[in-house]
């Protein structure tokens, strides 16, 4: 009976993990870029490439409360961009879904998504530095018209070699004159690691929720002893006790007069008694 006991709950265990091993293996990463919706303050997450100059704007957004307004733009990658190299990095190089959208106010112009991985080989990449790029396929954003660009790259790095940077850029269209140089406005990014990826480390901190135990209100609940109010019933009990005892008081003044009664006339009786047989005694001395 043990035996049977300790084979099912190995099974169990073992079903247990299998399947948590499973769902950590298939399920893609959560989006990896830092305030991908431009809600919280857009310095501490990303900086405008070169010279662009970037900002909150809250009249032109794809979604919640804000895009970004990228100006001041002086060659076609004067761009909103953002460091992803840590999670890159955890997650390690292949396929990476990514996404955004674009609103161009002055004009149409070709747009692309796109990522550079530095190692540190000086021989690998398209460009010095160890530097090369992955992009997805140009899109034609209308003006004033917000325009999804997406795709999927497959990023690589150089063998035997650390990372230096990875970074999520976008990229316009050089050939397409001052239209590539426009001011414009990005909002909704996305950049996803797709299948095999393993879980976060990061949910550690969720501990520190714990001590909210604030179970201090609980007190207030030992308040309901107040119901014990019921005491007044005993004030009740001891009024009833009171009147009882003005009734046994009444019935003993009753019983007090009724022996005052009894006694006056038992005492009167005998007195008359007394008087008659001295008269009948006196009337032979009177003969
Ligand atoms: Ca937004």
């Amino acid at each position: 009976m043990k035996k049977l006991f300790k084979l099912f709950v190995t099974l169990t265990l073992v079903t247990v993990v299998l399947a948590g091993l499973m769902t950590v293996v298939h399920a893609d990463s959560a989006n990896i870029l830092l305030d991908p919706g431009f809600e919280e303050g857009i310095e501490e997450n990303w900086v405008g490439y070169s010279g662009a100059v970037l900002s909150e704007n809250t009249d032109e957004k794809h979604s919640g409360d804000a895009s970004v307004f990228c100006e001041e733009r002086s060659s076609k990658n004067d761009v909103p961009k953002q460091n992803v190299e840590e999670l890159v990095g955890f997650y390690g190089m292949g396929d990476y879904q990514v996404s955004a959208w674009v609103m161009l106010p002055e004009s149409d112009a070709s747009v692309q998504i796109a990522m550079m991985v530095q190692c540190d080989n000086d021989e690998w990449g398209a460009i010095p530095d160890g530097r090369k790029w992955f992009t997805t396929e140009y899109v034609v954003a209308k003006k004033g018209v917000w325009t999804k660009l997406e795709g999927t790259l497959t990023l690589e790095s150089a063998p035997d070699s650390e990372l230096i940077q990875v970074e999520f850029y976008f990229n316009f269209k050089e050939d397409e004159g001052d239209a590539a140089l426009q001011a414009y406005y990005t909002d909704d990014v996305s950049l996803i690691k797709l299948g095999n990826v393993p879980a976060l480390p990061t949910a550690s901190p969720e501990p520190t929720a714990s001590p909210a135990p604030t179970a201090s209100p609980v007190p207030t609940a030992t308040l309901k002893p107040t119901a014990t109010v019921a005491p007044t019933a005993t004030v009740a009990a001891t009024a009833t006790s009171t009147t009882d005892v003005e009734d046994g008081g009444s019935t003993l003044w009753i019983w007090i007069v009724a022996a005052v009664i009894i006694i006056g006339g038992g005492v009167g009786g005998y007195f008359m008694a007394t008087k008659g047989k001295s008269k009948d005694d006196g009337a032979p001395k009177a003969e």
